[in-house]
């Protein structure tokens, strides 16, 4: 009877079925991840850290967005103490330990070095945190990855215009170059940016999040483009001048929502795919390099019909191109959800925007599992299908999952998040069975932090913190016992268990 109802249900919905919409998906192959495939957890300094000014921490742009603006914030609330790991790494340290994490990403906050960004003013007490909490995690076994640019300008770069400005490209790059002389004796996998596609088009083209630019379909683009090369100049420098010392790898971390076409068009999917992923992937992991043919070709149409005399989105030129194709060991994936794809029958957004040009609805399957949050969806058939997209289109590139995880109240018995982390998992393991060269997976995240607009409402934590507490104890949920068991057995165990 129930075969029947599916068969009948696979005829009528075509690929559609594909996509079940119960947040499970069958394994494939072998059962076991390999020897060398690491999972960890992870963080950035913003959320967690706390200590917004204590000792000598300069402001960056999060700390100066949520005091002017709280009421922009859903609880009103700010990073200046949230879980607090500035005080107490010790705890954090603690949930590793108890999760047996093989890394832990976490993310340097510029302003606790520099405090005005100038990489000749250095704050020696933010230094030596740092290097507290890389030893710590050495000490542990626990290898600390790093990112450089984890959403938390310094006040003082935003006075030179930010990623709007091509100064970016040196004092990033300069920024980064301390970081390696720091640090990178000990710090083996380096992450340059966290989702430039919110650094970009949040702060510089729709302007909801800072530093508030609203300059769509223009300023994303300028942001985008001076990004890259910031990225690409720091590749080369570390090549130049710390590789063959320090033997570590860099990567960028790009956020994707997989992208389904209801009617199969891989036309539909491949475009979209383009300005969503390509418009950063492409450029530095494809081999030609350059921004997507497709995406130059139709903004600068776009662009001429504006009446413009060039390009809203020029090409990097022969020589930025050159700096930019091949800067990546690795790629950084921020997987979460997926969307359905179609294009739009009418123009969307305002003219010009982002949205205008790329032009493709988007929408999701009301009967998909949703989470607190409106924009994540339980789809685990979208992960292992990017990362089969990513085998394919760029040339089986090594893939990171950097962050992965589920969003709700902040409930112990976490039974959702459980469900979601155990099938995202399996779709990883999927892909690798199938030949793609994926090496490491880290939650999102360690600890219920400061979750951006949304404050402290959307929890994503393995460990609640109780955030009115001076202690802010960490109480594992069950996620975390089931996470910790993954870890231990390198597969998907089933979790009934845990009952
Ligand atoms: C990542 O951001 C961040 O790296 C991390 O700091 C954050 O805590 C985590 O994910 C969880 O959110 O227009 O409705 O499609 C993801 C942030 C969330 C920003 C989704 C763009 C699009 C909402 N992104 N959002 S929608």
């Amino acid at each position: 009877m129930w075969s029947l109802i599916l068969f009948v249900a696979i005829g009528l919905f075509g690929s559609e079925s594909f996509v079940k919409a119960n947040c499970t998906i069958e394994a494939k192959g072998n059962l076991k991840f390999p020897k060398k495939f690491n999972f960890g957890v992870a963080t950035s300094a913003y959320q967690i850290e706390g200590g917004w000014n204590a000792d000598g921490k300069g402001p960056s742009i999060w700390d100066e967005f949520t005091h002017n603006y709280p009421e922009r914030i859903i609880d009103g609330s700010n990073g200046d103490s949230a879980a607090e790991s500035y005080r107490l790494f010790e705890l954090d340290l603690q949930a590793l330990k108890q999760l047996g994490a093989k890394h832990y990403r976490f993310s340097i906050a510029w302003t606790r070095i520099f405090p005005t960004g100038d990489v000749h003013l250095k704050n020696q007490k933010g230094i030596d945190y740092y290097n507290m909490v890389i030893n710590k995690l050495r000490e542990n076994k626990i290898e600390p990855m790093v990112t450089m640019y984890h959403w938390d300008l310094p006040v003082a770069l935003q006075k030179f215009g930010g990623f709007a400005n091509a100064l970016i490209i040196d004092q990033f790059s300069d920024y980064a170059e301390e970081l390696f002389k720091l640090f990178g004796d000990r710090v083996k996998t380096w992450i340059t940016f966290n989702e430039p596609n919110n650094i970009c088009k949040a702060g510089y083209g729709t302007g909801y999040a800072p530093p508030l630019i609203q300059a769509p379909g223009v300023g994303d683009y300028i942001c985008f483009t001076n990004l890259l090369k910031a990225h690409g100049t720091t590749y080369r420098l570390y090549q130049k001048k710390f590789a063959k010392k320090q033997k570590g790898k860099i990567g960028i971390t790009l956020d994707i929502f997989y992208l389904f076409s209801k009617t199969n068009n891989t036309d539909d999917v491949n475009r979209a795919m383009d300005y969503n992923l390509g418009l950063l992937a492409y450029p530095i992991f494809s081999k030609s390099g350059d921004f997507p043919p497709i995406v130059l070709k139709e903004i600068e149409k776009s662009s001429m019909e504006e009446g413009r005399a060039k390009s809203r989105l020029p090409s990097l030129g022969e020589y930025w191109t050159k700096i930019i194709k091949g800067s990546g060991d690795f790629i950084g994936i921020n997987y979460y959800t997926s969307r359905y794809v179609k294009p739009a029958t009418e123009p969307m957004g305002e003219n010009p925007s982002m949205e205008r040009d790329i032009n493709i609805q988007m929408d999701v399957d009301p009967n998909w599992p949703r989470a607190k949050a409106d924009w994540v969806y339980c789809i685990p058939q979208g992960l292992e299908s990017l990362l089969k997209y990513l085998r394919d289109e760029y040339n089986n590139v090594e893939v990171k999952i950097t962050e992965n995880g589920w969003v709700d109240s902040g409930e112990l018995n976490d039974d959702n998040r459980i469900r979601y982390f155990k099938s995202h998992i399996q779709a990883v393991l999927n892909a690798i069975n199938d030949g793609c060269n994926v090496t490491s997976y880290s939650a999102w995240s360690l600890v219920d932090n400061f979750e951006w607009l949304q404050g402290y409402t959307e929890k994503f934590g393995l460990y609640s913190v109780n955030m009115k507490s001076t202690k802010k104890g960490r109480i594992p949920k069950k996620s975390a016992l089931y996470y910790k068991k993954v870890i231990a057995t390198r597969s998907v165990p089933v979790f009934e268990y845990l009952y």
